[in-house]
């Protein structure tokens, strides 16, 4: 596998805002490879100035799996320009055929550089806030092998963040309502994240760790989507509700 080759490709998918096929569709490759194109992916994107603020863990729970019909954890990178402010409209000029999903964001208050456990993991966290993941596969159709998906970044493309708050009692079972113009699309628990979306740091500090990352504090980790994703579309309001933790929200609007 020429590394540097498939970054470029899933690379010029994200400027170009157009799908490519699937990269294993031509030569098939190990998960370590996917993580190196990843990389070197990122590495084009800091070169364009973008920084890293943070991580996504992905397939953290059934209904995401299912939809997808991929059943590893994954992680990838987010950096600044895939955030999105709350309350704010979202360009959809920029993406290929993106969906949302809910989620909730941490963000650390200390560097964390072992593989921790999950009484240490509070310890380790400033805030959580109720978020939301647009996710904007680069291959046609939204389909891919795992590998593919790690390679992508994990499809990540955007992340609205919600009030951050300390309110980290009842994250482990808090129920998460999804709304398009007012209506539910997507009804769900925390609890669906790994059990207790809190395990989402365990699971960070340990492949941080096997990729001889460190995870500086004040870095931003979301945690997966609670329910399954919903495609977007321009002129909508999306809402997400975490219960007892707060809300975010985002307008859609195109460029065309
Ligand atoms: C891959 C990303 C999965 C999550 O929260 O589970 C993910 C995808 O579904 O395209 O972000
Ligand atoms: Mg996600």
């Amino acid at each position: 596998m020429n590394i540097e080759a498939a970054a470029r490709r899933v690379d010029e998918a994200v400027l170009n805002a157009s799908a490519i096929e699937q990269i294993s569709a031509t030569e098939p490759f190990p998960v370590d490879d996917a993580y190196r194109i990843q990389r070197a992916a990122i590495e084009l994107r800091k070169q364009r100035g973008e920084r890293t603020i943070g991580i996504k863990l992905g397939f953290t729970s059934r209904a995401k799996m299912i939809q997808m019909g991929v059943d590893s954890l994954i992680w990838g990178w987010l950096t600044d320009a895939m955030l999105e402010e709350d309350g704010a409209p979202v360009d959809l000029g920029r993406f290929i055929h993106p969906r949302v999903e809910p989620e909730v964001c941490f963000l650390t208050m200390r560097d964390i550089d072992r593989p921790l456990t999950a009484l240490e993991a509070h310890a380790y966290l400033e805030a959580v806030a109720p978020a939301m993941e647009i996710i904007d596969s680069r291959y046609q159709a939204f389909r891919f092998t795992l590998e593919d998906v790690i390679a992508d970044n994990c499809s990540s493309s955007g992340f609205v963040v919600g009030a951050w708050s300390r309110r980290f009692d009842g994250l482990r079972n808090a129920g998460v309502l999804m709304r398009f113009d007012g209506r539910e699309v997507q009804v769900g628990s925390t609890g669906a994240i790994l059990g207790d979306p809190l395990r989402s740091i365990v699971q960070a500090s340990r492949l941080a760790a096997d990729a001889q990352c460190v995870l500086p504090a004040g870095t931003l980790i979301m945690a997966g989507a609670a329910t399954a994703a919903q495609a977007l579309e321009p002129g909508l309001h999306v809402q997400c509700v975490v219960s007892g933790i707060g809300q975010a929200e985002f307008t859609t609007k195109s460029r065309a």
